[in-house]
């Protein structure tokens, strides 16, 4: 068994994870103990499972085997199964996106129904009924969408304009034409449209028509589905190139989908302050985690919380109130757009049931371990699943339908507020550490901040001041300890003066150690360069971008800047990593990254090892066809100094 030492930099993690070795619990660092040694076939990727006359497995040290039943060699296996996890991590982002989008036609829907009904008209035609289980928070964004899909805004009502932007999503879905996706379309700066377009060309493949510009969401990674089947696709050169593309249909097709039609839903996210860890649970009162990703839930269940009916019951069942707070990325949604705390990343899911103070924790899709009704058990709460699609057995079933979406909402925070009597109080333990810093850094807040434009931002690059900007991203990883490398290469690169932007698990740890307060700029981990910037402008060293899905942003924000410049992102110094990646959603990010011309570090070492070709195109080749490429490097410290190298090459080449 690990030291609690060993397991996270967080003391928070370090003391829940003693306490469930003290009460037999196992958890994630258990099972991983359990697995090893790990299938060194599966750690390089050479095993294939594609059809039945396997499974195949190559000799990683060149003896026999050498191919597949089919004939298939350690490239075309390793290609196609790295394709197969950007298909999934693709399709987990976008059908995320596509819910949002469908989510606001269901609502534009119900209002012209409601109308018909003969409900108030104008609230009807504003969106902005009570009767409508969503609104249209953010009108100027709903508009400048709009502007931006080339839909006429004159003379319609917003109803008109959210269903025809959320019809112009749907259809990006589902296209059959060759025509590039009309949110590619709408949103990426024609340089690097350009590189799209030649990339395939680029690369020797000239039919592939359009380059990797992707044609329809679904229909990019259905068509990964088809070309990794048995017989079918084998030059790891056109296997991973469909990879780019399908990667490129989440980045401005999915993602890009579920992060603009949540900020028309809920509202565009402006600069909060808030709080982090597992200290964020409080002792007297009914704790709800809302854990997953989709906020057409957790929103919801923010708002049920507040119902005075609610509270009063919680109130008479022997609690203070009601604390609704977030783990992983619906965490950060809810905590950008209004400051609701966040009580940690990936690995800290059973840490929170393990403090016996959760009366519920409220699921719906992605990076919810099952082990969580396990954990749950041992303890009095309840996992709470909601998703038609995600169903954990064990757990109490209530499954979400927007339509119905107050009533559910409340029927679950009930549900969590009645368990409150069964909570054992000799049983509770919160740690108490928590740590405050600003979020809520979206495009149109950044832009605010700095007046309107990107200018000052774009001058302390020229200047030199700030040398470059970071997107760091992604999950936690029980193979490294808990937020470490997160950390170590925040602090690495912010010494050399790079501004960093990040999302996800990345930065709920940057939050906890503090990095989004102003403060941390006088730290010794922040260059003098980037501390005077962030003290001019009153900012953290580090802005904190949202979620997974908001990746989108920091992509929406490199297109800017490299439309000021009128150059493509790739001649831009700016780098993107995973220091402790996890998900398909990762490899996804990862190589959207990259193909949209960011050169992008993994810190941890993909099953991509047992195909050199495969490791050539990837971390060599790519430069020349998109301008970009991976870097691969477990050790935080050189991971930082390679980023940095990147961004002043990128620099050298910019002539500043
Ligand atoms: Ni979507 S994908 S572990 S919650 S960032 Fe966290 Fe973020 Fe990775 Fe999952
Ligand atoms: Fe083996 Fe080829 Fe079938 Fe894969 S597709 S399992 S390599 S025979």
């Amino acid at each position: 068994m690990k030291k609690y030492k060993e397991v996270s930099i967080d003391s928070t993690t370090q003391q829940m994870y003693e306490r469930a070795r003290e009460m037999g619990i196992e958890t994630v660092w258990e099972r991983l103990e359990k697995q090893q040694p790990q299938c060194g076939y599966g750690l390089l990727g050479v095993c294939c499972r594609n059809c039945m006359m396997g499974p195949c497995r190559i000799n990683p040290f060149g003896g026999e085997p050498r191919r597949g039943v089919c004939g298939a060699d350690a490239d075309t296996i390793v290609a196609r199964n790295l394709l197969r996890m950007i298909a999934a991590g693709a399709a987990a982002h976008s059908d995320h996106g596509r819910h949002v989008a469908l989510t606001l036609l269901i609502a534009a829907e119900m209002a012209e129904k409601f109308k018909k009904e003969g409900k108030p008209v104008l609230e009807l035609d504003n969106m902005a009924s009570s009767t409508l289980p969503y609104q249209v928070r953010d009108v100027e964004k709903l508009k400048a969408v709009a502007e931006r899909l080339g839909i006429e805004t004159e003379g319609k009502t917003i109803r008109e304009l959210a269903k025809e932007v959320a019809e112009v999503a749907l259809h990006d879905f589902g296209k059959q034409d060759e025509e590039a996706l009309a949110f590619l379309k709408a949103y990426l700066n024609p340089k690097t449209y350009e590189v799209f377009e030649k990339a395939a060309e680029k690369a020797g493949m000239p039919w592939f028509e359009n380059g990797i510009l992707p044609r329809g969401i679904d229909r990019e990674i259905v068509e990964s589905l088809h070309r990794t089947h048995i017989g079918t696709d084998h030059d790891p050169v056109s296997i991973l190139l469909h990879g780019l593309k399908t990667s490129l249909g989440d980045a401005w097709g999915g993602s890009l989908i579920a992060t603009e039609l949540q900020d028309i839903l809920f509202g565009t996210p402006q600069v909060i302050k808030a709080e982090a860890n597992l200290g964020v649970l409080k002792e007297d009162y009914v704790n709800i985690v809302v854990h997953g990703h989709e906020p057409v839930l957790s929103e919801k269940i923010v708002e049920a919380a507040q119902d005075p009916e609610l509270i009063e019951l919680a109130q008479k069942l022997g609690a203070k109130g009601i604390n609704v707070v977030g783990m992983c990325c619906t965490g950060l949604e809810v905590l950008m757009r209004h400051g609701i705390p966040i009580a940690g990343n990936f690995l800290q899911q059973e840490m929170a049931i393990v403090t016996g103070a959760v009366e519920a924790m409220v699921v719906d899709v992605q990076c919810i371990m099952p082990a969580t009704v396990d954990v749950a058990r041992c303890f009095h709460t309840k996992i709470i699943d909601t998703s038609p699609l995600a169903t954990f057995p064990g757990a109490i079933h209530i499954k979400f339908d927007e339509r119905r979406a107050d009533e559910i909402a409340k029927e679950i925070v009930k549900t969590a507020v009645e368990n409150f009597p069964n909570r054992s109080k000799q049983r509770v333990e919160i740690p108490k550490e928590k740590m405050a810093g600003y979020v809520g850094f979206s495009v149109e807040a950044i832009l605010k901040h700095f007046g309107g434009s990107l200018k000052p931002l774009e001058e302390a690059i020229v200047e030199g001041k700030i040398k470059g900007v970071a997107g760091l991203v992604g999950c936690n990883n029980p193979k490294i300890k808990q937020d470490h490398n997160h950390i170590k290469i925040a602090n690495e690169l912010m010494k050399r003066d790079v501004l960093l932007i990040g999302t996800g698990c990345w930065a709920t740890a940057a939050m906890k150690y503090g990095i989004f307060l102003p403060e941390y700029a006088d730290t010794e981990n922040v260059g003098p360069g980037l501390r005077e910037f962030a003290k001019e402008w009153g900012i953290p060293p580090a802005l904190n971008m949202g979620s997974c899905v908001d990746c989108t942003r920091m992509l929406v924000l490199a297109d800017l800047i490299a439309r000021d410049l009128n150059v493509p992102i790739s001649a831009l110094p700016v780098v993107g990593s995973a220091p402790e990646a996890m998900t398909e959603k990762a490899v996804s990010i990862g190589t959207y990254f990259v193909a949209s011309g960011i050169t992008t570090h993994l810190g941890i070492i993909p099953p991509v090892l047992g195909g050199p070709k495969v490791v050539k195109i990837l971390t060599q080749d790519l430069y020349d066809i998109v301008g970009a490429a991976f870097i691969v490097e477990p050790d935080p410290y050189k991971a930082a100094k390679l980023m940095y190298d990147h961004i002043m090459k990128k620099r050298k080449e910019l002539g500043i």
